[in-house]
């Protein structure tokens, strides 16, 4: 591919004299190209290819790189006020100055590739365009299933268009003669995800996993994308998106915020368990939302691949995912069975032999599992059997409903519904969950989570909350309903209260009823609830006491809840909006 772009090429130069690459190739995006790489890293057994799942592949990164690391993420603006208190910083010209000494050589030995890609449909309005330079053929090969690269970006990008550098090292440098690991990366000390919003830019050294190293997702698309929302007007979430059609065939878009590993993937694939339902996926992580010509919101997914979390996948709990990695998928820190299939924990009956992630025999009585608990795979989103025909609409789909929610075994109800604008922003805000494997650092502890963006926010979260009061008054009366669910609840003695999967289509359809003005709600302290007979049960035995407990409001935990929230919004000072102050105000005096 010949370039005419000055600015790219002189950043590619640049980057190609202080990394020290061997070589560099500026990738196409074609399917002979990913062929190439594949079979490169299948030779070198850095790859391995699965007699069961065409064209896929499974590859174990090294243990000490298996998933994000906030602790090692950088938002690095100008003023420390201005990635506030949810943020790593560092001043700009000293993470600069740290980074460029572990980039001087870091490439020597290998390739630098050269990835444009889109983040969204090509010809979407609400599209961007990256450029990630990359010294990892696994990240080139996940780059092409996740965006959209190669020659029509290029095109588009001309000679001078705008793009977002996006600059990844795994930091580690092979000399001549040297026998490359298999999953090469640098130190946990060395390790930085650095963000310049002021300047659009992303540097990322020392990790090839997930989304340090895959940089359209949650650098570009959610750190990046969200301060250049703020700036220019619009939204970029870390939501699912998923449309309704009721039996009546009435479409209804619903866009939810859950931290990573809280059940995004299984909700945006949903199989209804409510006879006539029929959901249909957008996306399922990111949303990308503006103002439509007709003053609604619209969201597109800029991504176009999934990067699901594998453990816990299962024809009961996701068949659509089940379905849509049968091929053409890569597996990441999966186990091997016998018969070149992967296997993971949640999956079914467990083999009696197979291969861990870490590449050591397992047998069911072992002691570890045999899948990382964020292991992950990542498929092409058009192989999903319920992806919805209109997910690659350059404008987006309206948006109804947004969620919120996460992991809470107590407190939160399985759903309550905003009184107003406000107040469900004030339920973003506020939103909490239990951690997960997703990011590494302690499993399950309660941590307030606003909006699921905790770890995606590229600028101070308190102007992030009034980013969303000032876009609720914008919308006007196309603000879509905000609701917020849990669930994850469970009975004082650890039993699940409630199915999930695709059971939670009977909320859903309350949501979608409550829009209509069908169905009732009861007012309570934290928000409207269902009343009895308000939610569809029919042919789900759940125990009278189950429901009632799933519904319980504890007066008490709630006023914990209050002292932790105040917690909460003082770290954000005089920058938390009054209107927010207000809401908290609100719900004390509803408490009692
Ligand atoms: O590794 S990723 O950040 O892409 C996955 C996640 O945390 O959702
Ligand atoms: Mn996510």
């Amino acid at each position: 591919m010949t370039l005419q772009h000055a600015k790219l090429n002189g950043w590619v130069k640049e980057v190609a004299g202080l990394c020290r690459p061997d070589s560099i190739h500026w990738c196409d995006g074609s399917r002979e190209e990913y062929d190439r790489l594949m079979k490169r890293m299948v030779e070198s057994g850095v790859a391995t290819p699965l007699q069961k799942r065409p064209h896929s592949f499974l590859f174990r990164s090294e243990p000490g790189d298996v998933a994000r690391i906030e602790s090692r993420t950088y938002i690095s603006t100008a003023n420390r006020d201005d990635a506030g208190p949810t943020n790593n910083w560092v001043a700009p010209e000293e993470l600069k100055a740290t980074m460029k000494s572990l980039y001087a050589g870091c490439m020597k030995g290998r390739t630098l590739f050269v990835i444009p890609f889109s983040m969204g449909a090509v010809d979407s309005p609400i599209a961007k365009i990256g450029v990630e330079l990359t010294d990892s053929p696994y990240v080139v090969c996940n780059m092409h299933i996740m965006t959209r690269v190669g020659t029509t970006v290029m095109e588009k990008l001309g000679a001078d268009g705008e793009f977002i550098p996006c600059l990844h090292s795994i930091g580690a440098p092979v000399a001549p003669g040297q026998k490359d690991a298999s999953w090469p990366c640098a130190p946990l000390d060395q390790k930085y995800i650095s963000h310049f919003p002021e300047e659009n830019l992303i540097w990322s050294y020392g990790s090839g996993y997930g989304g340090n190293a895959l940089l359209g997702k949650k650098c570009l698309a959610l750190r990046i994308a969200s301060a250049m929302a703020k700036r220019e007007g619009w939204m970029a979430e870390h939501m699912l998106i998923l449309r309704l059609t009721n039996p009546a065939g009435k479409q209804y878009h619903l866009a939810a915020a859950f931290p990573s590993a809280c059940g995004k993937t299984n909700l945006a694939m949903l199989t209804p368990t409510l006879p006539g339902w029929k959901c249909e996926c957008v996306g399922d992580d990111i949303a990308w939302i503006k103002i439509g010509p007709d003053g609604r919101p619209y969201a597109i997914n800029p991504e176009c691949g999934f990067f699901g979390v594998a453990p816990g996948t299962s024809y009961d709990s996701n068949p659509a995912a089940m379905d849509t990695v049968k091929e053409n998928t890569i597996f990441t820190n999966c186990a091997l069975t016998d018969d070149g299939d992967i296997w993971w924990e949640g999956m079914g009956p467990a083999p009696n032999h197979a291969i861990d992630w870490k590449g050591r025999d397992w047998t069911p009585d072992a002691k570890e599992p045999a899948a990382h608990a964020n292991a992950r795979f990542t498929v092409p989103a058009r192989q999903c059997p319920v992806i919805c025909p209109d997910w690659e609409k350059p404008q987006g789909v309206p948006i109804d409903i947004f969620v919120f929610g996460g992991r809470r075994t107590s407190v939160m109800p399985l759903v309550h519904e905003a009184y107003s604008w406000d107040h469900g922003v004030f339920m973003g805000a506020t939103a909490s969950s239990e951690t997960t494997a997703a990011n590494i650092g302690a499993v399950g502890n309660l941590r307030r989570d606003p909006f699921a963006m905790q770890p995606f926010c590229g600028y101070n979260m308190a102007d992030y909350f009034g980013h969303w009061l000032a876009m609720g008054d914008r919308f006007g009366k196309h603000a879509p309903r905000i609701f917020y669910v849990n669930w994850f609840r469970k009975s004082p003695e650890g039993k699940w209260l409630w199915p999930g999967f695709g059971d939670n289509i009977r909320v859903l359809k309350w949501m979608c009823e409550r829009i209509d003005g069908t169905v009732g709600a009861v007012e309570t302290p934290i928000g409207l609830m269902p009343k009895e007979g308000d939610l569809d049960l029919t042919g789900l035995a759940i125990p009278d006491a189950d429901l009632k407990e799933l519904l319980r409001i504890d007066a008490d935990a709630w006023k914990a809840e209050i002292s932790d929230i105040e917690r909460h919004f003082g770290q954000f000072g005089d920058r938390l909006p009054a209107r927010i102050r207000r809401q908290l105000d609100d719900l004390r005096k509803r408490l009692g």
